[in-house]
């Protein structure tokens, strides 16, 4: 009877994962040629264009409606000065609730000037949703994980950086108002775009005593004349503009002031983060979001300049040195890395010596093996990102999770191969790349205060800090490209084994006292309860085949991350009586007090490995002949699996 049953159950169980098979062939994306579309055309954006606040926005509402089962659009607050804190939710929401996959989480332009940190995001918004299902490895990850993507923190300094006639320095900081100059006034003095060419440039006035002269190797750039020379002819008056309030100062009190990129908590000091931490609804909004994703395993926050890949690992973390290379020799061997070229060899090279408190090692590697990727694809050199109030520092010391900040950008322009770009070489890019157009030349402008001078003399705003509109769109993708892999190795959990072996039988009759194995003791019979079932060991294999743990060294330090749990369900009576010990290792139980749920901490999973649990169960008999197994990480995801049980 109990035969006939259970071959029934397998039949409908193999059609069950016939149509499973079928179903799931369907969704997937299929394997597309690399020249061929993958759906780009279903929504077009310009991405050799900077768009500003309102484009940005026009953007996401179009993304968020066009593709509603993929996007979520929500405002977390309004800036200083009423424009939305726009965040996108990205995940495919028919393949779980958002919380619990693992999160994954993109900022940037918390400094206003620093536009491109907003492209690269809202950019990513728009890979995501215009290739699932387009795209095998986009549609992957959409499935699993799910992307929590803010494009801009500054939004107000960010559209005025656009929008405006900026230099690209400013506007960088919120539009909190300070008193600069400490005269009384807010904000009183700023920049000015006088000729109105859309760019602020620096003015020079002729002056036979001035000590500046046209540099003779290349006209457009101003040098000094040596202090025994005779005079230049010309004086440098200082940026675009004019003396607002006539106190004999230029410019000295522009709009806004504060740093939010020092608001945050860690590593805190009122020096550089004035006025307390989380003073402003942009930096409060960051902080609350993770208070209500618990799920977020890793962070991207984007800045420019300088080609840097940055993780934040403590202020305890040192890196390179040979003091530190024999320190190292104290901890055990470095990670497996892939092939790198002599180029990434020596990006690496100092970070490969990374050192920080022994019990903090294993992020250390997660981190080398993350950047690997990154020094390949954007040839960035990954470096520490230390406290003093930053975002990621916070999100890694204070949350737990790997955090990432990018500088994104420095002009491709070290022509003599010194490790910096001099004035003279970028101009020289200017003239190969962009025909001239990244340099004010020197006009004539006749000023209110200082008389006949002229403007210019000074790279256009996108230029040195943000690649030109031409470069915009390879910038996003290479940059998308890696955080993408980044949120790949998130934890991929999967239960790579669950084999239930019965011992024995039972039925209400009883079958007395037995022994079970060696080293554990005797089940007594009301252990096995009543009714008819089975008692059996159950041997379960986790593995966790991303690089980034259920839990970072550093999320247990500061217990920010409960327990993996894995949950067993097998019908009315069943009931886990023990469990392997907690050192993991096999066959040895621990005791046989009964756990009091069928739900069991199972500890953290780290990357790239796996756990192995031996559980003594008891169910009985039912017409479901198989048991369910939930792993629920709070930053891994939830996975399920059944598996068939036989009955003795
Ligand atoms: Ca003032
Ligand atoms: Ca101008
Ligand atoms: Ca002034
Ligand atoms: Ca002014
Ligand atoms: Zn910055």
């Amino acid at each position: 009877m109990s035969k006939m049953f259970s071959r029934n159950v397998l039949l409908k169980a193999s059609i069950l994962f016939v149509l499973c098979f079928l179903l799931t062939g369907m969704l997937t994306a299929q394997q597309r040629s690399p020249g061929k579309s993958h759906g780009e055309e279903s929504f077009y954006v310009n991405w050799k264009h900077y768009h500003n606040f309102d484009e940005m926005t026009t953007i996401l509402q179009g993304l968020a409606e066009k593709f509603p089962r993929l996007a979520k659009l929500t405002s977390s607050g309004k800036s200083r000065q009423g424009r939305d804190l726009w965040i996108m939710e990205i995940s495919n929401f028919e393949s779980g609730k958002s919380l619990d996959k693992p999160g994954f989480y993109i900022d940037g332009d918390i400094h206003g000037n620093e536009v491109n940190g907003m492209m690269v995001p809202l950019y990513t918004c728009w890979y995501l949703l215009t290739r699932y299902g387009n795209d095998k490895f986009v549609t992957g990850l959409l499935d699993r994980i799910v992307f929590y993507v803010r494009p801009s923190v500054n939004p107000d300094a960010g559209n005025s950086f656009i929008s405006e006639p900026n230099t690209m320095h400013h506007p960088r900081w919120n539009y909190r108002p300070i008193d600069n100059d400490g005269d009384g006034l807010f904000d009183e003095d700023p920049e000015e775009d006088l000729n109105g060419d859309g760019e602020i440039s620096s003015m020079r006035k002729r002056d036979p005593h001035g000590r500046y002269k046209p540099d003779p190797e290349d006209p457009r750039l101003m040098v000094r004349v040596k202090d025994n020379d005779p005079p230049g002819g010309w004086t440098l008056l200082g940026t675009e503009g004019i003396d607002n309030d006539n106190d004999g100062r230029l410019n000295e009190d522009i709009p806004g002031g504060l740093d939010m990129a020092r608001n945050f908590p860690y590593d805190y000091s009122i020096r550089n983060g004035w006025p307390y931490p989380l003073s402003e609804p942009e930096t409060r909004g960051c902080i609350e979001f993770f208070r209500d994703h618990p799920n977020i395993n890793g962070v991207f926050h984007y800045h420019n300049t300088g080609s840097l890949i940055m993780m934040a690992l403590g202020k305890d973390a040192k890196m390179g040195g040979q003091e530190q290379q024999s320190g190292r020799r104290r901890y055990r061997r470095g990670p497996q890395l892939p092939e790198m070229s002599k180029e990434e060899q020596e990006l690496m090279k100092n970070f490969l010596n990374v050192t920080v408190e022994r019990d903090r090692m294993r992020d250390a590697y997660m981190y080398q093996i993350l950047a690997v990727r990154g020094v390949h694809i954007l040839k960035y050199r990954p470096t520490l990102n230390g406290g003093v109030g930053q975002f990621p520092p916070w999100t890694y010391s204070m949350y737990g999770a790997p955090s990432f900040l990018i500088e994104l950008w420095g002009i491709p322009a070290d022509y003599d191969g010194d490790g910096r770009v001099s004035q003279k070489e970028g101009l020289r890019w200017v003239d190969e790349e962009l025909d001239g157009e990244g340099w004010v030349n020197w006009q004539p402008y006749k000023h209110p205060q200082f008389g006949d001078i002229e403007i210019g003399g000074s790279y256009t705003k996108f230029m040195r800090r943000t690649p030109p509109g031409r470069y915009l769109e390879e910038h996003c993708l290479k940059n998308t490209r890696f955080h993408l892999y980044v949120a790949s190795e998130l934890p991929k959990l999967e239960i790579t084994k669950a084999e239930f072996k019965p011992l024995y039988g039972f039925s209400a009759s009883g079958s007395g006292k037995k022994k079970v194995v060696k080293n554990s003791a005797d089940l007594s019979a009301n252990k096995m309860g009543s009714g008819k079932g089975v008692i059996g060991w159950l041997d379960i294999e986790v593995r966790n085949f991303g690089v980034i743990p259920t839990a970072t060294a550093q999320a247990v330090k500061v217990n920010v991350v409960r327990p993996d749990k894995l949950k067993i369900e097998g019908g009315k009576n069943f009931k886990i009586l023990g469990r392997s010990d907690p050192e993991n290792r096999l066959g040895k139980v621990a005791d046989f007090e009964d756990e009091k749920s069928n739900e069991i901490e199972i500890g953290y999973i780290g990357g790239r490995s796996g756990k192995n649990y031996r559980l003594l169960v008891k169910l009985n008999s039912s017409k479901k002949n198989y048991l369910t197994l939930t792993v629920d990480s709070q930053r891994g995801g939830k996975i399920k699996k059944k598996i068939p049980v036989k009955f003795l």
